[in-house]
């Protein structure tokens, strides 16, 4: 395939490179901990720290105020269970099969590929020790449970989605309420039990390098959230979305709760503290009333500026706040626009580890990026969902649709993408397809059907 001299082909993505190669042997003393705070359904602009008027999340702006927060972060899906897929395993997730949704025909029988390493596993071989809290998602049978997949500690539940309120009946296979093998007892909305649960890992692995992937089930579906929560924003008229509101309250309660965890035991400086959300904000159609029965599935955030929702490749399904803290490593209140996904958290957290780069990694360490040591490298990043399709490459993007032509837009200049450039720029737009082309014809065949968008209430993911 010959590539024009305009697109710069830069390793990382798809081979590996000697400037991403990180430092061996890191003494056990300079290995980070390092916590992943998963949002779900999270809106790209409903955070105050991405401009929002309306959410208070003062918790989560404060990581961006004491961190880098990233525009131009990606996930490797739209939606949730192949999302969590690529971030945990650090690779997409479609060179495995996984392109779709589990729900409910697949969740008890398919999950994530056992032949692939997670994090979890890869961290476990430099002495950390791992621990998941929340929604799980990429399978709920036996030999894909978290246990199995090098975590050494699980609390939450195996399937896609749940009530945020503490259930007082049976919940079933995808939605009982596990710690470890042992069913528990439920007490506390999903935000504060989740983050009870983080605080108290980070309390008694405190001493030696941990990893806590927290997957919160906020704001996704269903649309209920406490009362106190919902309470201060009772000045908005859209119930969809005043819950949607409460729902980001709690989380931001819950998010504080780590961070005051971990002042109160000096690790912000021993800690790398990722937050973000496994897709774009599932916004639904404008409500006839304020008061209009909430709808299946829909969370009433925003993606704006973007154009799209959640299960969609343009930006609204798959771009996604990012931000970073690592108090004296990475610089305070920095915006960085650097092309990122949530691949690179994996070879972030091996090189923080002094473990070598493994070229079957698709990420890249984003600390020297982050902390400005590095530039940004231009980089593709892609993206496959049965006959939809995208590339991003520096700022350029480009959709496929199965039922109209392909769009090229400009981000840097177009963030909506808005305006198709495809007649002005045919050259560009040939170059991307054929990375696109190349990209997808490396990648393995859907290892199971889609499912009917949102065909089961009982397991919406
Ligand atoms: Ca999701």
């Amino acid at each position: 395939m010959k590539i024009p001299s305009f697109i710069k082909v830069i390793p990382g993505l798809l081979m590996t490179s000697a400037c991403f190669v990180p430092s061996f042997a890191r003494a056990a003393e300079e290995r980070p901990n390092i916590i992943v705070l998963f949002a779900d359904d999270l809106g790209y602009a409903d955070l105050g720290c991405q401009g929002s008027q309306e959410v208070k999340t003062p918790r989560i702006d404060s990581l961006a105020a004491e961190g880098v927060r990233c525009t131009d972060a990606y996930v490797t899906a739209p939606m949730c269970s192949p999302s969590r897929a690529g971030i945990l395993t650090g690779r997409y997730q479609q060179r495995f099969g996984y392109e779709f949704n589990l729900g409910v025909t697949h969740t008890m029988s398919k999950g994530l590929d056992p032949a692939e390493k997670t994090i979890a596993d890869r961290l476990k071989t430099a002495g950390y020790t791992s621990g998941v809290i929340g929604k799980w998602d990429v399978g709920a049978s036996a030999p894909y449970h978290p246990l199995e997949r090098g975590f050494d500690e699980f609390y939450g539940f195996l399937g896609g989605s749940r009530q945020h309120k503490p259930a007082t009946a049976d919940m079933g296979p995808f939605n009982t309420m596990w710690r470890n093998r042992e069913k528990v007892e439920e007490t506390e909305w999903s935000s504060d039990i989740y983050s009870i649960e983080a605080s108290d890992f980070i309390t008694r692995h405190k001493d030696k390098p941990f990893f806590l992937y927290v997957s919160y089930t906020a704001p996704h579906w269903p649309m209920e959230a406490k009362d106190e929560d919902i309470a201060p924003f009772a000045h908005i008229q859209d119930k969809h979305r005043r819950t949607l509101l409460g729902l980001m309250a709690g989380l931001d309660r819950g998010v504080g709760r780590v961070l005051d965890t971990l002042k109160e035991h000096k690790l912000d400086e021993k800690t790398l503290v990722i937050f973000l959300s496994d897709n774009g904000g599932a916004t639904g159609p404008q409500r006839p009333s304020p008061d209009a029965p909430f709808q299946y599935g829909i969370n009433a955030s925003y993606n704006t500026p973007l154009r799209g929702v959640k299960g969609q490749l343009h930006d609204g399904g798959v771009r996604v706040p990012f931000i970073a803290r690592w108090s004296g490593k990475l610089p305070a209140g920095r915006v960085s626009a650097a092309v990122i996904s949530a691949l690179d958290i994996t070879a972030t957290a091996t090189a923080l580890a002094g473990l070598p780069h493994d070229p079957a990694l698709d990420g890249i360490p984003l600390v020297p990026i982050l902390d400005g040591s590095q530039p940004a490298p231009e980089r593709s990043l892609f993206w496959r969902v049965g006959g939809t399709s995208a590339i991003r490459h520096g700022a350029w993007k480009l959709v496929t649709q199965p039922d109209k032509p392909a769009e090229l837009f400009h981000l840097a200049e177009d963030i909506g993408e808005s305006r198709d450039l495809r007649e002005q720029e045919p050259a560009r737009f040939k170059a991307l397809r054929d990375l696109l082309i190349q990209w997808s014809s490396e990648m393995s065949k859907p290892a199971w059907p889609a499912e009917a968008p949102m065909r089961n209430p009982s397991q919406p993911n």
